[in-house]
């Protein structure tokens, strides 16, 4: 029996997920959109598109894609830590030295039922745990073994208002003028069942370099979306208020905002 050429299914694919942006039945484009499917030439140009930007083929064919998750034998050896040191406040000191008693993560905003979790809280409940790589910007990747809170949890929780459109996760570190690390995820990223609220990376609490106690995994997107050092969540209709109005310190710098793999 003769099977499809991958060539073919992946064109396929490509064009449904043109139809289901909706972009092409916007732009008035229904007519070449059923052209498509006999043109060969428009087809090649459609497939190099896979081939040139990764970026743009993730939108069309969908935030909702799980990223590809690895074994326990994958585990990156070495982790690099990477971006502003840890807070060197004596209160994060003397906290992380006694295992958190006195940190909370405040979740509030446009909620219906604001909470304040400690640590305890938090591994109380529904966890997730997850063996992905992360992707700096930079250049560099590593695979860990992440443990922690689906963001769903929360907001489960906190009951976001209808009007609530992204999630801020504030910091405790700072660069070196003292500015705040800080990032933002919508209510889509926010919703993807790998975006969790990790406490513990390959099986121990997870380290003061790597944001302890609590750090944002978004598995989709690259490594500067993942705050470290986290201790206050917002629900917020707009980031236009926030720091220089872009949704995260590298964002305010000209980073692209959404940072997709
Ligand atoms: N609070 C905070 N979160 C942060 C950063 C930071 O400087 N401060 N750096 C980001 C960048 S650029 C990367 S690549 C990852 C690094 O995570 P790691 O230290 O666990 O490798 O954290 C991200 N989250
Ligand atoms: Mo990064």
């Amino acid at each position: 029996m003769k099977k499809n050429s991958p060539g073919i299914s992946r064109r396929k694919i490509l064009l449904g997920a043109l139809n289901g942006t909706g972009l092409l039945l916007l732009s008035g484009c229904e007519n070449i959109f059923n052209r498509l499917h006999q043109n060969q030439s428009m087809l090649t140009v459609l497939e190099s598109v896979e081939g040139l930007n990764r970026r743009f083929l993730r939108l069309l064919t969908g935030r909702n894609k799980l990223a590809q998750e690895f074994s326990e034998k994958d585990i990156s050896r070495y982790f690099k830590p990477n971006g502003n040191p840890p807070p060197f406040t004596m209160e994060y000191v003397l906290d992380a030295t006694n295992g958190w008693p006195f940190w909370r993560l405040q979740v509030a905003g446009m909620v219906k039922q604001p909470v304040d979790l400690s640590l305890q809280d938090l591994r109380a409940m529904p966890a997730r745990t997850q063996i992905t790589r992360h992707d700096c910007v930079e250049g560099w990747s590593a695979i860990a073994k992440w443990k922690g809170v689906p963001l769903t949890e929360i907001s489960r929780r906190v009951e976001p208002e209808a009007s609530a459109r992204y999630v801020v996760f504030y910091c405790m570190d700072t660069d070196a003028r003292g500015s705040h690390y800080y990032e933002s995820v919508d209510l889509h990223d926010a919703n993807h069942p790998q975006t969790i609220l990790a406490y513990e990376m390959n099986d121990q609490p997870l380290p003061i370099e790597h944001g302890a106690p609590l750090r944002l995994r978004v598995e989709t997107q690259l490594g500067y979306k993942m705050a470290k050092y986290i201790h206050r969540i917002e629900y917020v209709a707009s980031v236009k208020e926030i720091g220089s109005g872009r949704g995260g310190y590298w964002e305010d710098q000209g980073y692209e905002w959404y940072a997709g793999i």
